[in-house]
């Protein structure tokens, strides 16, 4: 027996499926999740010692790899501090400063401690701006599990079969509505139909929980000028896409502003953090300005905002992003040519510094063209990546992730891994 499987043993005799949150668990892929114990660039070592290449990253916030020497210092140095004072500190006031400046959409933005918080909150916040009951969200998109949001949802439930969650009452899901990713169309329906009653319109511009589907500039113009004409909050879940697909996240790559944008991941760079902000008049409807309420114990904890600090420096230096892309690009190209070599029914794409990975013959537009990759096929790449010492999501419909710890040697060991998976696979 492995450590891993000692670990894994153990962890099932006190946690349910033995992890905290259930895309670890390995259930669609198959097999013994790894358990690790270090990390450092773009490595990390399970609890056998068995070396990795990551591009998880924590499936998004380590963008800049594993223990960055000058975010452990600056965690290290916040902590000595004191770890938590439940009262506002200068450190929060810099990263919301520093957010509305990168973010011109963000008038006031509200620190919290994860991106489900950020998306459930923004919701609240357009149902009481708006007074009305109705949020229109897109099949395959994940914006963590707040109750009206699990409903034909992505990420871990589409991972695990159950994209609409027991436990969610039929009248909260019957304020939800579901339509199809890029689809012009059924966007104009809903508007027609419903457009009196819909509060908000959330997206991921990017969508990174079907795996990666970029949204088409159609698509989202389309959305902002509706929901602009029907007086609907457009929010773009930017948990994974801010700070991930560019300076700007995915409003500034598209030129498209939304009313609310929800963050997390990359600006707590690694630690705790999530945000959501936007339009003045919307915002100061939140308490203690208004009648929307909100509140967390460890809110803008100093310790966490210490790192996404010292992580948004970093991201937000002069060329930092043209580096990731052209990284992201190599992995992406050389994925391809070595599938196409080998005949395999594969593609590969990115955006900024998060890529997909498919087995169909070109990377999907749609929710449906997502659910016709082969399955099977990713899992057995998935297993022969992992045994070759590369760490991809252990899911079909989750996106993968580079870090400026990527360095030209890793792409290419990644590339040489994946060209021997798909030979062994022909
Ligand atoms: P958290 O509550 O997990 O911090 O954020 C929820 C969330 C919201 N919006 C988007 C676009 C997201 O991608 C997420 C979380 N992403 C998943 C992975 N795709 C987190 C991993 C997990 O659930 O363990």
């Amino acid at each position: 027996m492995t450590r891993n499987d000692e670990l894994f043993r153990q962890a099932q005799a006190f946690i349910p499926g033995g992890v905290n949150s259930p895309v670890r668990a390995f259930r669609a892929v198959g097999g013994t999740p790894r358990f690790f114990a270090r990390g450092e660039g773009a490595y990390f070592w399970d609890a056998d010692g068995k070396r990795y290449i990551d591009y998880v990253g924590s499936w998004g916030p380590l963008i800049l790899g594993h223990a960055h020497p000058g975010v452990v210092e600056a965690v290290r140095e916040t902590a000595l501090a004191g770890l938590s004072f439940g009262a506002p500190t200068a450190l929060e006031v810099e990263l919301a400063e520093l957010l509305c400046t990168a973010l011109p959409s963000m008038a006031l933005v509200r620190l919290v401690s994860s991106g489900t918080e950020a998306t459930m909150t923004a919701l609240r916040l357009a149902r009481g701006f708006t007074g009305r009951p109705r949020i229109v969200k897109f099949e395959g998109c994940y914006h963590g599990h707040a109750d009206a949001l699990l409903v034909k949802a992505g990420s871990g439930a589409l991972t695990l079969g159950n994209p609409s969650s027991a436990g969610v009452t039929p009248e909260t899901a019957g304020h939800t509505t579901v339509l199809a990713f890029n689809d012009v169309q059924q966007l104009e329906d809903a508007f027609r139909r419903h457009g009196d009653e819909i509060a908000a319109v959330i997206v991921e511009p990017v969508a990174g929980n079907m795996n990666l589907v970029p949204g088409s500039r159609e698509f989202l113009q389309a959305m902002r000028a509706l929901c602009t004409r029907h007086g609907a909050v457009l929010v773009f879940d930017e948990v994974m896409t801010g700070f991930r697909v560019g300076p700007q996240g995915a409003q500034g790559h598209y030129g498209i502003t939304p009313d609310l944008t929800t963050l997390g991941k990359v600006i707590g760079g690694g630690m705790p953090v999530g945000a959501f902000g936007g339009r003045r008049d919307i915002m100061e409807r939140i308490a203690p300005l208004g009648p929307v309420y909100q509140a967390g114990t460890l809110s803008g904890n100093p310790v966490a905002v210490a790192a996404g600090l010292a992580t948004l420096k970093l991201v937000l230096e002069p060329g930092f992003f043209d580096r990731l892309a052209a990284r992201t690009v190599s992995l992406v190209e050389g994925l391809n040519g070595v599938a196409k070599r080998r005949g395999a029914a594969f593609s590969a794409a990115h955006v900024g510094g998060m890529f997909g990975v498919f087995f169909r013959a070109a990377p999907p537009a749609s929710y449906a063209e997502v659910m016709q990759s082969d399955k099977d096929a990713f899992n057995r790449f998935f297993h022969a990546m992992l045994e070759a010492g590369v760490y991809l999501a252990p899911s079909a419909y989750e996106a993968g992730f580079v870090s400026s710890a990527h360095g030209e040697a890793e792409i290419a060991a990644t590339i040489q891994a994946a060209d021997r998976a798909l030979a062994a696979r022909a």
